[in-house]
């Protein structure tokens, strides 16, 4: 028995296939380097470790310790009444709902303390108490500032005049910090919602109270033997996901934008052919640009380029994991290394001489792979630190932010020479136009006279363009590594849908080659070609990070405004996705879509099959109450199928569909003209 148990635990990893594991290329060839320097990866652990059949189906309670309970769905079905319960007597539809808006409480949680950070460093730039950070972009500040009920103007002598900008300034930051905890009211920047849909939240009873406290309220709904009723838990998720997209993540992307300057179309490249190795690599990732802004302006000092010499480097490369990587890629272009599955592989070039990490995404097998190489690993944040003695904590404060990010680089190049001869760097990369947002959108599809986005309505309502789909989201080791976003978005794009892009999926596009206004001629139907050629933009346009989200709810925003397109964002031929999610953070983002009112489709499983009940409701209901609707769908090809026809009935029901029809016949008639 001791031998057998003996043999058992020194039984090896089963290895991943490289090509069933990725369709990139630069991924296959780090996956069997890695095999062949015996370390483990993701895409290995994944071969070993299979999900828990209950967990998946979101049936598992342990949130006392008379459980866990565990309420699979029997293999045969329900048929006549579901009897099945925990031991304190709840449902499946009970443990389900309980465990979704878990997801949407840790989701919301993530992105508004993201946000309630970036506050802070805000703060302290308006009350001019660091050097480092400024406000930066002003036409933002005065844009945002009426949306917390701050003046921008003052009546002296009974004239208009301009309010100090620096007064402004301190007073959103109050009144944003403020969003976080306030004792009364509501949450303010919902109003911003087409007034149709704020209405509809009013009247269900879920515009937000605070940020947090709806976070605290799903905690306490949650805890054993308090709310017992699918529906109004998931009302209360409804709440905390509400909180999220239109308060936390939204002010998060403001107020980063006004910092740091609101991005507009840049030229990058992505994927880990971007390292060099005759460079100093830093690698950032996370998701908090406060550090990784400051790493970029001290990496253009020219002093630091001279001692990266020094030390026998040709300069020093800078490359993004994950949404630190959109950050600094939309405001300034710094290349995207890697997806959310790479980030291991980046270490594993042998080339990486720092990986600077902040929060969310980061894998504590990054420290283990560290040791197989010369990498400093860096955590920065100090609510995410590693148990790993190799890891060095070099805490980030912004009140000595440039002097942190001085320290951090200067590490980087003194380890520069303590690199392996062992340096594989696929050759593997792609060119990329990121940095979109609702601002450059109006900008490039905007009327001149009408401004707005008129232009964009009126390629929708003439039907080159089908529709808008908003897909977005992670990677996930139980499918293959970007397969599904790919497969999604050019079934998507070849239908004449113009997508908007956020997290990995904008880094899994990038690498593909799909953010070049050039791809449109290769990969879109006629009518999203012509409009990309005319105006020349790429067909998938980038819009950020996970928190950046918001900014496509944004946009919705104005092409409801720009009118013609009916009333409220439900009205509207557009559908959200995330082909390949994992994160809590993806459930809370996929809920304030659907209760936005897109109907939204997710990938690979939804913790919710174990309870049809409760499944059915934030499919078929939910629909009727807020006009989005959840769904799933693994397969890619489907999945965007599913999408275009969810467009295809709006268009109908905006009395659309003809146009489109008529467009197409003129291209087919074209084309016959031409042959
Ligand atoms: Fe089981 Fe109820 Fe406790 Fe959950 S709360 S673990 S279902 S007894
Ligand atoms: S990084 S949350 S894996 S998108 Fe925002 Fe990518 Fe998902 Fe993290």
């Amino acid at each position: 028995m001791a031998e057998e148990k003996k043999e058992k635990a020194a039984k090896p990893l089963k290895l991943a296939d490289p090509v069933a594991a990725s369709m990139d290329v630069a991924t296959q060839e780090m996956i069997v380097r890695s095999h062949d320097l015996g370390i483990e990866t993701v895409f290995d652990r994944a071969q070993t470790m299979k999900p828990c059949n209950i967990g998946i189906q979101g049936t598992c309670c342990k949130n006392c310790s008379m459980g866990p309970c565990r309420l699979p769905l029997p293999k045969s079905g329900i048929e006549g009444e579901d009897t099945r319960k925990g031991l304190c007597g709840a449902t499946a539809n009970t443990i389900a709902a309980r465990n979704f808006i878990r997801m949407i409480a840790g989701g919301a949680a993530a992105h508004s303390d993201h946000g309630r950070c970036v506050a802070e460093v805000f703060m302290s730039a308006a009350r001019k108490e660091t050097e480092a950070y400024k406000i930066k972009d002003t036409v933002k500040l005065l844009a945002i500032a009426p949306h917390l009920g701050v003046e921008t103007t003052v009546e002296v002598d009974g004239e208009t005049k301009d309010r100090d900008i620096d007064e402004i300034a301190l007073e959103v930051a109050e009144k944003a910090l403020n969003e976080w905890g306030k004792a009364e009211g509501e949450l303010l920047y919902p109003k911003r919602a087409p007034e149709a849909l704020y209405e509809k939240w009013k009247k269900n009873g879920v515009l937000p109270r605070n940020i947090d406290r709806e976070i605290v309220e799903i905690m306490h709904r949650t805890h054993m033997g308090v709310d017992q009723d699918y529906r109004n838990l998931i009302k209360q998720g409804t709440r905390a996901a509400i909180a999220d997209g239109w308060g936390g993540s939204m002010l998060a992307t403001d107020l980063q934008d006004v910092l740091f300057g609101t991005p507009s179309p840049i030229l990058s490249e992505a994927n880990l052919g971007v390292m060099k190795e005759d460079h100093v690599n830093i690698i950032v990732h996370g998701h908090e640009p406060v550090l990784s802004e400051m790493i970029v302006a001290v990496s253009q000092k020219p002093e630091i380029i001279e001692y990266a010499k020094s030390k026998g480097a040709k300069g020093i490369q800078l490359g993004g994991i994950c949404c630190t990587a959109n950050e600094i890629l939309q405001r300034h272009g710094i290349p995207t290394a890697a997806t959310f599955l790479q980030q291991e592989l980046a270490i594993i070039t042998g080339a990486c001489d720092a990986m600077v990490v902040d929060i969310q995404c980061i894998f504590q097998n990054l420290a283990n792979v560290a040791k197989c190489f010369h990498t400093k690993l860096i955590t920065t944040h100090p609510i995410a630190k590693m148990e790993q003695d190799n890891v060095i904590h070099i805490e980030f404060d912004e009140h000595h932010a440039l002097e942190d990010a001085e320290r951090i680089i200067r590490m980087a190049i003194d380890n520069f020479e303590n690199r392996g001869t062992e340096v594989m760097i696929p050759k593997h990369k792609a060119t990329q136009v990121a940095g979109f947002g609702v601002e450059s959108i109006e900008y490039h599809l905007g009327g001149t006279f009408r401004g707005s986005y008129y232009t964009l309505n009126d390629n929708i309502i003439n039907g080159r363009i089908r529709g808008i789909a908003g897909v977005v989201g992670c990677n996930n080791a139980r499918t293959r590594h970007n397969e599904g976003h790919i497969t999604v978005v050019k079934e998507l794009i070849k239908n004449d849908v113009i997508v908007l892009t956020t997290g990995c999926n904008g880094i899994a596009c990038a690498m593909e080659g799909l953010l070049t206004p050039e791809s449109a001629a290769v990969h879109c139907g006629p009518g999203l070609a012509e409009v990309c050629e005319t105006v020349g933009i790429p067909p998938v346009l980038h819009l950020g990070s996970c928190v950046d989200n918001s900014r496509i709810l944004l946009a919705a925003t104005e092409v409801v405004k720009a009118g013609g397109l009916g009333n409220d964002i439900c009205d509207l031929p557009v559908a959200g996705s995330a082909p390949e999610w994992m994160s809590e953070k993806a459930i809370s983002i996929g809920h304030y879509f659907v209760v936005s009112g897109v109907y939204t489709v997710f990938g690979v499983t939804l913790p919710t099959s174990g309870a049809p009940v409760f499944h059915n409701y934030i499919s078929k209901d939910l629909e009727k109450i807020y006009g989005g609707m959840w769904d799933i769908e693994p397969d890619p090809i489907k999945h965007a199928r599913l999408m275009i026809a969810h467009i295809d009935k709006k268009r109908k029901e905006l009395g659309i569909d003809k146009a489109r029809e008529r467009v197409l016949m003129d291209m087919a008639d074209r084309q016959a003209l031409d042959a």
